[in-house]
């Protein structure tokens, strides 16, 4: 396989290795990143990366049905050949590995291994425990996503997250999973996002399966988080030694004038992306404003739910992009309105790391019982190019610089924060997007399957191959 992964290790680019560049982004000397215990990784996903969509017995996803609807993602793009990683992944760990990266966030997908009796599918599984093993044999950390969006179709078929049954399916799956991977898995997350699941997914429809109604939103949001309640205290039953969390992205809303509408506009936009997880997650409760954005939305709850959900967590895993600027939208709403002249990436977002710090801040406020927290995603989308056999990332670079800075600002105000994962390790399926927004530190030509190390990920071994000396 053409890789370019064996480059890294010893022969960093004259650039980074000797030049300013390395310089001008290594952390000052009081940052606690330089801590030996603060984890530096890497994540993906599968659907994202895997490719091999027929193979050994997995079946169709809820993405591969989006996919393969006209309109649905950028250019017709479609996971089935992805990354290729299901059959590279060999060559995928040692580059890894060769950049030093000390973890690795990766998911697994839920119809590659069982069918939709619940019988274990062995091939699929046998490709994660092959998979772990290895890591694991390098002594990298692993954190394993249960659910990052890839859903059976066989499931949606029977009403998805819409069916308060998906959520037991789903302690079933977490319950063979961690029999079989015990002890391969540093930590679990049930679900990556559940509000992209559930707004993206049933709230707007930009993300499989496409449904678009605020009712359906919440419905799904309380069978996910449900599904993630129950699947706890089957992980701590079945894999003790491990750490068991969830991954929720956060979003950043500020106001566009200090008037109490906008206000308020920038509270309820934080509601809907933040409280509306957190605070079922961790004070058992949704937040009420939340059915002033959307009235008539309260999702039917049983008996003993809020319980389930706000079981304690091991860690709560934390992705952040960017912020959104808000106004009322006159009614009970908001409204965005985007800045002019601030930077932004490639998916327009704009670039704005003391949100990040802002955020973790803000929550160790709300929440007293706050889980130690992983940055299990953080990144930035360009349109790199390959030239003479480099990418030049550096927007990449400043950026994790400045968001990794906004971490180590929010752990001095004491927010325990044990690790970041930059997103992503190489160029995968961006959802919606297909293949054209490039979020990885390794840039992959989808023609041949060569991966390039970017400049970024030979910044990132850089550092790590320092603090390592340090130590
Ligand atoms: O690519 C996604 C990932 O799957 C989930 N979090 C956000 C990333 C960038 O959009």
């Amino acid at each position: 396989m053409a890789n370019d992964a064996s480059v890294v290790s010893d022969t960093l680019s004259p650039a980074v290795s000797k030049g300013s560049l390395a310089d001008l982004f290594t952390p000052p000397a009081d940052s606690t990143l330089w801590r030996k215990n603060f984890l530096l990784g890497a994540a993906t996903a599968s659907y994202q990366i895997e490719g091999a969509v027929n193979e050994d017995g997995r079946l169709p996803s809820i993405w591969d049905t989006f996919s393969a609807t006209p309109g649905k993602v950028l250019a017709g793009d479609t996971g089935a050949v992805a990354c290729d990683h299901y059959h590279r992944w060999e060559a995928d760990v040692e580059m890894l590995v060769s950049l030093g990266l000390e973890g690795y966030r990766l998911s697994i997908a839920w119809p590659r291994v069982m069918d939709a009796a619940g019988v274990p599918n062995r091939k699929g599984l046998d490709f994660y425990k092959r998979l772990l093993n290895r890591l694991k044999e390098k002594g990298v950390t692993t954190f394993a996503t249960l659910y990052h969006w890839d859903l059976p179709q066989h499931l949606e078929d029977r009403g998805g997250w819409l069916n308060r049954e998906t959520a037991y399916r789903f302690a079933d799956y977490a319950d063979l999973m961690s029999r079989e991977l015990a002890g391969t898995v540093d930590a679990w997350a049930t679900l990556n996002e559940p509000w992209c699941s559930a707004y993206l997914g049933y709230g707007n429809g930009h993300h499989a399966p496409g449904l678009a109604d605020d009712r359906f939103a919440t419905q799904a949001m309380h069978h996910l988080l449900l599904a993630h309640g129950l699947a706890v205290p089957v992980l701590r039953a079945n894999d003790p030694a491990s750490q068991k969390g969830i991954v929720a992205n956060i979003g950043r809303g500020t106001p566009n004038s200090d008037s109490a509408a906008d206000q308020r506009a920038a509270h309820l936009f934080e509601v809907q992306h933040n409280a509306w997880i957190l605070d079922p997650l961790l004070k058992g409760s949704y937040p009420q404003d939340l059915f002033e954005l959307w009235p008539g939305t309260e999702p039917l709850v049983l008996d003993g739910d809020m319980q389930t959900i706000s079981a304690p967590l091991d860690f709560l895993g934390i992705n952040y992009y960017f912020r959104t600027n808000v106004a009322s939208d006159g009614a009970h709403g908001f409204r965005d309105v985007p800045l002019e002249g601030v930077e932004r990436t490639q998916m327009g977002w704009e670039v704005y790391p003391d949100g990040l710090r802002d955020l973790l801040t803000g929550f160790k406020k709300t929440y007293h019982n706050l889980p130690p927290i992983y940055i299990t995603e953080n990144g930035m989308a360009s349109d790199d190019q390959v030239t003479d056999g480099h990418v030049e990332d550096t927007q990449r670079i400043s950026f994790l610089k400045r968001h990794l800075a906004a971490v180590d600002q929010a752990i001095k105000a004491g927010v325990d924060i044990r690790g970041y994962f930059l997103w992503s390790l190489m160029d995968n399926f961006e959802w919606a997007f297909g293949y054209e927004r490039r979020f990885g530190v390794v840039h992959v030509d989808y023609s041949t399957q060569k991966r390039t190390i970017k400049r970024s990920a030979e910044w990132v071994a850089k550092f790590l191959k320092e603090r390592k000396a340090r130590a």
